[in-house]
């Protein structure tokens, strides 16, 4: 853990424990602070009194009489669509409004002359694929690397990290906007897509909340996905504040001419360029941890961070190689007969559907749960791979009626899915899950569908 520095003595409260709000309370209390403590769910309160903290009630009028600052929990909202009644307070009584990203930067390089290098990675897709990307990379070279954040672990949960060490952190949109420090040494934007709209009042404050992570520290290396106008606008801004050799611009989409530097990923190949030379390539079509284009852009990113810190291309294509992937996405389960069996059961909407099924030359395609908004027509164009539709869950009538292009089969659930396509598949086809659709109204989570997933195809004889 690491103890959050400059509250000796000070009342800090916390709202929200669940794995944020938890580490940031344990960590305040190892910094000598006092965690004033309080979740709006009995769960999240019979949580942090197991370990022994003081419960406040903040809704209270007088709750923040004498308390040093507020960490917020990022599922809270604390702006829009409205901010939560305890933050509303705090703002109104002019407490500093923070939460554990900004106590980790503050916190995380005190005690040390030589403060860890931390590479941070945002984006609307891909986040989680880069950070653990990276992460690996960096492991494999030998050097001392730690991962947190949006990934799944609170960032104050850290060792202490030891000179020379660096960290690696995925940040949410929510994460970036209410943290009060934010001083990463290599800032990482992969895309932009909309998601989580409610929570910034639109694109703009989306695409704003984005930005703070390059514009409020100033990075020493910023590295930019500029396959959509907003990553365009940002690296062009970069380039004029930071310097041409500063700003690693990349893309999978087009050649990237001028005299800085940039990382491009095309038909499989990825290449650096530096001042118009090319001074690094890699083939990714033979890498099995990193199929499809989304994930040849997480490559480049991953790529660029690394260079960065500078690692040499070969170091870091032999790591590409020993990439497994993460669980549920792209994530290669099996190999039967030439039949591959993947898993992307992250693929909750249709557009990262569509970019899993653009990665594979035929598929045999497992879809289907709780259908979003609009459906899955807009998915005909990228249809092309697909041999034929497995149907599952609530949604599986509506799917067959808007998929007009592709042979479909109403499964209804997973097991007859996994059967029938596995029946089905020929030998360099893959059976694909990934539904374009929730999973809450056969599983708890998309976590539980993927695992489903995988049981049945270990079962398959
Ligand atoms: N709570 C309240 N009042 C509310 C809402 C929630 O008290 O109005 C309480 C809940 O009762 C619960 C706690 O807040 O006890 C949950 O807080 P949280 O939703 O912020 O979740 P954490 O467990 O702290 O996990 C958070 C991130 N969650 C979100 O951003 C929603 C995790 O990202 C992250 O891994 C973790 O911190 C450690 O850093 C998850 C996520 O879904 C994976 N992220 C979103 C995404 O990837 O799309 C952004
Ligand atoms: P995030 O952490 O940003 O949600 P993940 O790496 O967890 O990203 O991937 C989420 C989903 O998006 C998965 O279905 C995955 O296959 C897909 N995906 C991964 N990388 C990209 C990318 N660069 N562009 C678009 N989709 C992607």
């Amino acid at each position: 853990m690491i103890p959050v520095s400059g509250v000796g003595g000070r009342r800090v409260a916390v709202l929200g424990l669940g794995r944020s709000g938890l580490s940031a309370a344990r960590a305040i209390r190892a910094g000598g602070g006092t965690p004033l403590c309080w979740d709006d769910g009995a769960e999240g309160r019979g949580r942090a009194e197991a370990e022994g903290f003081d419960l406040c009630d903040l809704t209270r009028a007088d709750a923040f009489t004498g308390v040093e600052s507020l960490i917020v929990s990022p599922g809270i909202p604390h702006l829009y669509p409205r901010p939560h009644q305890v933050v509303a307070a705090a703002l109104a009584a002019g407490v500093p409004v923070d939460n554990d990203i900004g106590l980790f930067f503050r916190s995380a390089g005190a005690a040390s002359d030589t403060p860890p290098k931390v590479i941070a990675v945002t984006g609307s897709n891909g986040k989680s694929t880069t950070a653990a990307l990276v992460y690996h990379v960096l492991a494999e070279a030998g050097r001392s690397v730690q991962l947190a954040g949006n990934i799944g672990r609170g960032v104050l949960d850290l060792d202490p990290p030891d000179e020379g060490d660096v960290v690696v952190l995925e940040l949410s949109s929510y994460q970036i906007e209410l943290a009060r420090a934010l001083t990463p040494d290599v800032a990482v934007f992969t895309n932009l897509s909309p998601d989580h709209l409610d929570r910034h009042g639109g694109m703009g404050g989306y695409f704003a909340a984005k930005r703070r992570l390059f514009a409020e520290g100033g990075p020493d290396r910023a590295v930019i996905g500029v396959d959509e106008p907003e990553g365009r606008f940002l690296a062009n801004q970069m380039m004029e504040g930071m310097g041409d050799d500063r700003v690693i611009r990349i893309s999978v989409d087009r050649r990237l001419p001028g005299p800085g530097w940039s990382v491009v990923a095309r038909k499989g190949f990825l290449a650096e360029w530096r001042k118009a030379r090319q001074v690094g390539a890699i083939d990714l079509r033979s890498i099995g941890g990193l199929p499809g284009a989304h994930n040849h852009q997480n490559a480049c990113a991953a790529y660029a961070a690394a260079r960065s810190l500078g690692l040499a291309p070969r170091a870091i294509e032999a790591a590409f190689h020993s990439f497994a992937g993460l669980p549920h996405r792209s994530q290669l389960v099996a190999e039967r007969r030439g039949v591959r069996f993947v898993n992307d059961s992250k693929a909750t909407n249709v557009d990262s559907a569509a970019k899993a099924l653009q990665a594979f030359e035929r598929v045999r395609w497992i879809a289907g749960g709780l259908g979003k908004e609009g459906g899955v027509a807009s998915l005909e164009p990228h249809l092309g791979a697909v041999a034929k539709a497995y149907l599952i869950g609530h949604s599986a009538r509506d799917f067959a009626v808007q998929l007009t292009s592709v042979p479909v089969e109403i499964c209804d659930t997973m097991d007859v899915a996994v059967a029938r396509a596995a029946a089905e598949a020929e030998p360099g086809e893959v059976v694909l899950l990934a539904p374009a659709a929730a999973s809450f109204d056969q599983y708890p989570d998309f976590e539980r569908r993927g695992e489903h997933f995988v049981r049945l195809v270990e079962a398959l004889s």
